[in-house]
């Protein structure tokens, strides 16, 4: 046995990532366009101006400030990969390689400037239209992220972001007119990407985890799943056909040793950061340790008799996923530590780690997806996995990435054997399938793509796209549907 007939091959990307072109045909600013960029060291931080008219940077947006761009700063987001002018040579690119489908998002900000207008943008409605029209040509099927990681900026200045409530009606009316504009060009949707990292990464991203922090996390994560159920009902009612997704970020955890409270800690691991918000999702309620997660933190969440009912009958058709890495629960001292962006904790022996210090762990791939199909049942994707590495381009201009080609190779044998024990697994959208800012660290220099990409971290580049050998490494792949690795 192997791969069906049918199995979705591809590659994904984001908005915010890739497009560039932050201020053309009357997109508003976004939250990632005050960001800078940061390294595996250097935390990526957000500018602004203070009520006193000081300039500042934090990793978050303080109270009453505003966002600001800098003059002497470098925002990584504001070119991407120029994929906004680049589409056409870049679907074509990706049709070469066979690709079945093509994951991308939405930026927000493109079709609502400020997040909460009444009418859309029509330039940018227009821009995914071409998006769309492109990737029919060749027969490529566009797999859209209604929000990936962005939000006007307006909406987080104005109301202060996912913490407010508001935040549901303005996301929904986003949705609605996305989904029914679109509604004959597109037909699979995921309508949050890493919806579950508001909480797993509550930590890294704001640097703290106090009960308060915890309270805003999971009320965020609240709204965020309400908004999310409204939007896959709303999908439902226009197409019935529509294949609607959840996005989780799957990080594998493992305990360090057999200590029973080691097992029990990796546990509620998995609990809060994985099964939590796919629970809701995939099974239309909370599950019955949200009450000891939330205890725990001392969280009270403002949730309404009606937000319980829009979850139960707003479940998703299809569960979706990263997969980067696996990590570690322990409750014992270590010295054995990570020091990757957003991988942390205690090292594993038994693993190799990237040059971003992530965990290269093909296995944990088969695990993750044994045990949550076991757990939902429901056809399952994976819709990112990929090596960021450091390529060298040499003087012929080639880009020998073995490397990646030996991490894909064996990603895709665990899928595959995953398959043969009985998952449902039906498309591999591999991430950052062209060179594209990364999302942690701003650098161009940790790439993911077959494509490389003429850009450098402080954004000079002529942005010529280059085949790399892993580029027909997949190409072959994909026209020997997974056989030949
Ligand atoms: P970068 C951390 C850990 C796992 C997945 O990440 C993550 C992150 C966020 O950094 O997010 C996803 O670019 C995300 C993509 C992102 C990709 O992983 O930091 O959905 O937007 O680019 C890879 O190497």
């Amino acid at each position: 046995m192997g791969f069906p007939k049918t199995f979705m091959w591809g590659g994904a990307t984001a908005a915010n990532q890739i497009e560039g072109a932050y201020n053309v045909a009357g997109r508003g600013l976004s939250v990632r366009d005050v960001m800078t960029a940061g390294s595996l060291k250097k935390r990526r931080t957000i500018t602004y101006e203070n009520t006193d008219g000081t300039p500042g940077r934090g990793l978050v947006l303080p109270k009453g400030a505003h966002g600001k761009i800098f003059e002497d700063e470098y925002y990584p987001n504001h070119e991407g990969i120029d994929f906004y002018h680049h589409y056409k040579e870049d679907i074509a690119l990706f049709a070469e390689m066979g690709f079945k489908m093509f994951r991308l998002s939405l930026s927000w900000s493109r079709i609502f400037p400020n997040g909460n207008e009444e009418e859309p943008n029509q330039a940018g409605l227009d821009f995914y239209h071409s998006v769309f029209d492109e990737l029919k040509k060749y027969d490529i099927e566009p797999l859209v992220t209604i929000s990936h990681f962005e939000l006007p900026l307006y909406l987080e200045e104005r109301y202060g972001g996912w913490s407010n409530r508001k935040l549901i009606d303005y996301y929904v009316h986003f949705a609605q007119t996305v989904l029914t504009e679109y509604q004959h060009e597109v037909r699979y949707w995921l309508t949050f990407n890493e919806i579950n990292t508001t909480v797993m990464f509550l930590a890294i991203r704001s640097g703290k985890t106090d009960d308060n922090s915890y309270q805003d996390a999971y009320q965020q994560l609240h709204y965020q799943l309400v908004a999310s159920a409204k939007a896959v009902q709303i999908g439902h009612h226009i197409n019935n056909d529509f294949i609607i997704g959840c996005m989780i970020c799957g990080i594998v955890s493992y305990p360090l040793t057999p200590d029973p409270k080691d097992i029990l800690k990796d546990r509620y691991a998995w609990e809060q950061n994985i099964f939590y918000s796919g629970d809701v999702q995939c099974l239309g309620e909370y599950p019955t340790f949200a009450k000891r997660l939330w205890h725990e933190h001392n969280v009270t969440l403002d949730i309404t008799a009606s937000d319980l009912n829009e979850l139960k009958k707003g479940t998703v058709d299809l569960y979706t996923f990263s997969y980067y890495m696996s990590s570690i629960s322990t409750t014992h001292d270590t010295d054995n530590m990570v020091g990757g962006n957003f991988s942390m904790g205690a090292k594993n022996p038994y693993l190799k780690y990237s040059q971003w210090q992530w965990a290269d762990d093909p296995m944990g791939l088969q695990y993750y997806l044994e045990v949550i199909y076991d757990r939902y049942k429901l056809p399952m994707m994976i819709v990112e996995n990929g090596l960021g590495a450091n390529d060298v381009v040499t003087k012929d201009e080639k880009i020998h990435d073995n490397y990646r080609i030996d991490y894909m190779k064996k990603h895709i044998l665990a899928m595959k054997t995953a398959l043969n024990n009985g998952v449902n697994l039906i498309g591999y959208t591999s991430w950052g399938c062209i060179d594209l800012v990364s999302a942690g660290t701003g650098q161009m220099s940790k790439r993911y793509g077959f494509i490389y990409v003429d850009q450098d971290d402080t954004g000079a580049g002529s942005m010529k796209r280059i085949r790399k050998d892993s580029f027909y490494w997949y190409q072959k792949v994909i026209a020997t549907n997974g056989e030949t690795l």
